[in-house]
């Protein structure tokens, strides 16, 4: 780079004084310092500014400390160089800005500055290490090593962010000698605009380490011998680039293990090779991960003859090719990094002939990746990281399963990093952390495992996912907080609490606030207030974030069905919470009317769907918050129209063909239908979960249907539970029909039925209903013809009769009871009302009583004390086709 020296005499005006400054609190920097000293006064950024740099000035940082400035307000940057002394002293006279860039291997000039300021320079920290120091015309950034002073301007970038600064001094360094993201899980691999801009994220947020790994390319796993075609290697250089001016160890990791002959010359030469090409273009750290293979079947015969059997000789036979790369390549490739492998065995701490074979004849230079205990490590702990490093007998970086979903690709996970000790950073090499396929959507997660490994001790997940939302979203991070806060749960556990991060975690409270002073019968308005501000923030969430975040289309994209799904659970819910006021208000037509909109918002929805590597997937959002809401606020409403109010939610141990989702085997229509899309194993189950233990008295099971009479369960048993655990059988399932009535007394909250043997055909199931002692049975007849008329008095509101046409004189509907009895009121639901009805029940002398009209959605009769099994709508004859969810002859309130 040529700089020139020029000079230009300036006049900018003196910062303000200390003593008339009243000393404005410091900007937060992330990842949180290691030692920040505030000084008394601020420093303003002028509109010139001196800068003064060494011809090894680190490029990068330089173009962050120059985007600062700029930013805060300097129109023109004059470049000093650190050996035109005179050109220094004669600009620090001046009482001007001057910013001296570079530490002792960059700049000779900085050293002065900090001198002056009677700060230590950044000699002996650890790599990454870095002195800054702003105090009135000056500023001072300092790295032990290039990336020191890079991470030194990304500080100075958080500080300057209003255009100025409290004067302060930082000694700042990271915990972790690497820390960073390896793109090793399953699906669709980043795109390499994703991978870009992770580079430049990991810059900005002080990693150092990417490991190029997505397991479905090709040339990385299945191919790995082959070459990589010109065009794709010139995008990995663009890589190598991008990551290079981050100040990021681009790491390219080869998996051999599907195929490699360990034994085998070739198999070395052809590791070597490829090596050898990412080398020719800059790449300048490698991998060989050996996980997700199988270590007891060999590839080739030679291997069986040199190695023999057994998990020994799996270790010996990658100790052996690893080493052999070991030398042949890496000893011979001067500035090379460590080499990195993953062991077969990455999830575990229990010695074993693989891991005693690795520890003793595996070269010490190699790094050995480990995922922590279990692949999905709920936490790992201090003790468990110094144990990897005896069992393994090498220097051990984690893989750490998180935020990765390629196992639960239905969900997101945007909650903070959690569960890992201080140590764990402290004393091993570093941390990668495997990242969700949703490139922009992971950065929350990177940005707080970040931090952890720059400063463990320091670490506050919550303060630091808060940061990371920010930085994500910008002005609209209250928008992607209620977003992420629905998208939270994870399998790593709290070191505080010893538990997982559950879903919502600010909608859980404001519910169970809710449902308290709904349940003592209290006054319910302001804790109704409450949740509904929460619950409207959801629903707007969608456009919110659609037009806050608009820059940063690829989120939006990424994150898309599960924003729908976000924003309808709101809408359904503030429509839950408005009905359940107006039942209390006693207005049960605007209550049923909500009833209608939450159970649409709820539908849409479950209907979501998102294709991802395991298949279409519903997105899981505001998991086990936002539908158990929705189905104890139906169930509640239901209860006060009249109903039972039990709400079966489906559940089965099998997967979904197309779209025929498990809800359908409870929507009270026998027309449409779950359909599993694999043969139930012994084991499979589908039932439902009534929500609460609650006595039950028969269940009826729908399985079949005319296109597919042969798909039922063939070999099962019908059984419940009161908690899941222990099961009471009721009888063996052999046919598509089952109706079975449990024994008095029956209490159950989940019913099912599970295959005990195997089948070939697949599983219809296009109804599953449980009765209470207190469902009562109707039947229903009458006109105008239509579909499921029993829907009109099955004890289910969902489920609608809908006349094919407008009645015409003589019409009705008429539902009977088993038997008669003495009837409070009648109410009717209707989703159409058509030209309207009389509502009749039948006298003892077998004619009918009108009690009074229905005419709009919501109707409710007073019966006059009426004892009968018969109540009639007498249709008014023509307007639009009626549609009847309910009738609901109610008996006077039990004593
Ligand atoms: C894979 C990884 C995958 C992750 C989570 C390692 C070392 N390998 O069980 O590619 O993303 O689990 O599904 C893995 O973790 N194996």
């Amino acid at each position: 780079m040529i700089l020139l020296a020029i000079t230009v005499a300036v006049t900018v005006p003196a910062p303000a004084s200390a003593a008339a400054d009243p000393s404005p609190p410091l900007a937060k920097v992330w990842p949180t310092p290691q030692q920040v000293t505030p000084r008394p006064g601020q420093v303003t950024v002028p509109r010139t500014v001196v800068e003064v740099v060494g011809r090894d000035t680190d490029p990068a940082a330089l173009a962050v400390v120059d985007q600062v400035l700029r930013s805060a307000g300097a129109v023109t940057i004059v470049k000093i160089i650190d050996s035109d002394q005179a050109a220094v002293e004669r600009e620090r006279g001046h009482g001007g800005l001057v910013v001296f860039v570079g530490g002792p291997t960059e700049s000779r000039a900085t050293a002065l500055a900090l001198a002056a300021l009677r700060l230590k320079g950044p000699e002996g920290l650890s790599p990454g290490g870095y002195i800054l120091a702003a105090d009135r015309s000056v500023i001072a950034l300092s790295g032990v090593d290039t990336s020191g002073t890079f991470y030194a301007a990304q500080s100075l970038r958080q500080l300057f962010t209003s255009g100025k600064s409290r004067a302060f001094s930082m000694r700042d360094w990271p915990a972790a000698p690497l820390r960073g993201v390896i793109e090793g899980f399953y699906g669709a691999p980043w795109s390499h605009a994703d991978r870009l801009a992770q580079l430049d994220f990991y810059g900005r947020t002080k990693q150092n380490m990417y490991v190029y790994s997505p397991k479905d390319d090709p040339f990385l796993r299945a191919r790995w011998r082959d070459q990589y075609p010109p065009e794709q290697l010139a995008l990995l250089s663009q890589l190598v680039a991008g990551a290079t001016a981050n100040h990021v160890e681009f790491t390219y990791a080869l998996s051999p293990g599907l195929s490699v002959c360990y034994s085998s010359d070739a198999d070395k030469a052809a590791l070597v090779t490829k090596f050898q090409s990412l080398w020719d273009i800059g790449v300048r750290s490698f991998a060989i991960p050996l996980d997700d293979i199988s270590y007891t079947r060999w590839n080739c015969d030679a291997d069986a003859a040199k190695f023999g059997t057994g998990g020994a000789a799996a270790g010996a036979a990658q100790s052996f090719l690893l080493n052999r790369v070991q030398q042949d390549f890496i000893a011979t490739h001067p500035g090379v990094e460590r080499l990195q492998t993953v062991p077969t065995e990455y999830y575990d701490l229990a010695d074993s002939p693989y891991k005693t074979a690795l520890r003793t004849q595996l070269d010490k230079a190699v790094i050995v990746e480990w995922t922590g205990v279990g692949v999905i490590a709920g936490q790992i702990t201090e003790n468990q990281a110094k144990q990897a490093k005896e069992v393994f007998g090498h220097d051990i970086l984690i893989w750490d399963n998180y935020p990765v979903n390629d196992y639960i690709t239905e969900r997101l996970l945007l909650g903070p990093y959690i569960g890992r000790e201080p140590g764990v950073a402290k004393y091993l090499s570093g941390i990668t952390a495997n990242p969700m396929v949703q490139a922009e959507a992971s950065k929350i997660a990177e940005f707080t495992s970040g931090d952890f490994l720059w400063n463990p001790d320091k670490y506050d997940p919550d303060q630091s996912w808060l940061a990371a939302i920010a930085d994500l979203a910008g002005p609209s991070a209250p928008a992607l907080k209620v977003f992420a806060e629905n998208n939270y749960s994870s399998l790593l556990v709290r070191l505080e609490t010893g538990k997982p991060d559950l879903d919502s975690p600010v909608l859980r409270p404001l519910i169970a606030a809710f449902w308290s002073v709904l349940e003592k019968e209290q006054s319910p308005w302001d804790a109704a207030a409450k949740l509904e501000r929460y619950l409207t923030s959801m629903s707007t969430d969608p456009d919110d974030l659609r037009s806050g975040m608009a820059s940063n289309p690829k989120f939006l994209a990424e994150v898309g069905p599960w924003l729908d799904q976000v924003g309808l659970y709101g809408q359904a819910g503030v429509h839950a919470v408005r009905m359940l006021l107006a039942q209390f208000i006693g207005d049960g037509a605007k209550a049923w009317a909500e009833r209608g909109e939450l159970v649409t918002a709820l539908k849409k929805a479950q209907a979501i769907r998102v294709q991802t590597s395991r298949g279409p997937r519903n997105p899981s959002t505001c998991t086990d918050v936002c539908v158990p809401f929705a189905n104890s606020a139906l169930a509640k409403a239901d209860r006060w129209f009249g109903l039972p109010g039990i709400r079966p939610q489906p559940t089965t141990s099998m997967g979904t063909y197309t779209d025929n989702v498990p809800a359908r085997m409870v929507d009270g229509d026998p027309e449409t239908f779950y359909w599993s899309d694999w043969a139930p194993r012994a084991g499979d189950v589908i039932g439902v979960d009534l929500g609460t233990a609650q006595p039950v008295s028969h269940v009826d099971i729908l399985m079949g249907k005319p296109t597919s009479p042969d798909d039922f369960v063939r070999n099962g048993v019908l059984e419940y539970s009161s908690d899941g655990q222990q099961w009471t059988a009721v009888k063996t399932v052999t046919e598509p029909v089952i109706s079975a009535d449990l024994p008095d007394g029956a209490k159950a909250r989940f019913v099912r039925v599970r295959t005990i043997g195997t089948q070939a055909f697949w599983v219809v199931v296009r109804e599953f209903t449980v009765s209470t002692p207190d469902s009562p049975q109707y039947t229903v007849t009458g006109t105008p013809a239509g579909s499921n008329l029993a829907a009109a008095a099955d004890n289910n509101a969902d489920s609608v009769y809908a006349a094919a046409s407008a009645p015409v004189p003589g019409d009705a509907l008429v539902v009977t009871a088993a038997a008669p009895k003495p009837l409070d009121k009648v109410v009717v639901l209707a989703t159409e009302a058509g030209a309207g009805a009389d509502v009749q029940v039948a006298d003892a002398s077998g004619g009918w009583l009108t009690i009074g009209r229905m005419e709009g959605g919501y109707t409710e009769l007073p019966a006059r004390g009426a004892v009968t099994d018969r109540v009639r709508l007498l249709w008014a004859p023509g307007g639009t086709a009626p549609k009847i969810a309910e009738v609901v002859p109610v008996s006077p309130p039990r004593r």
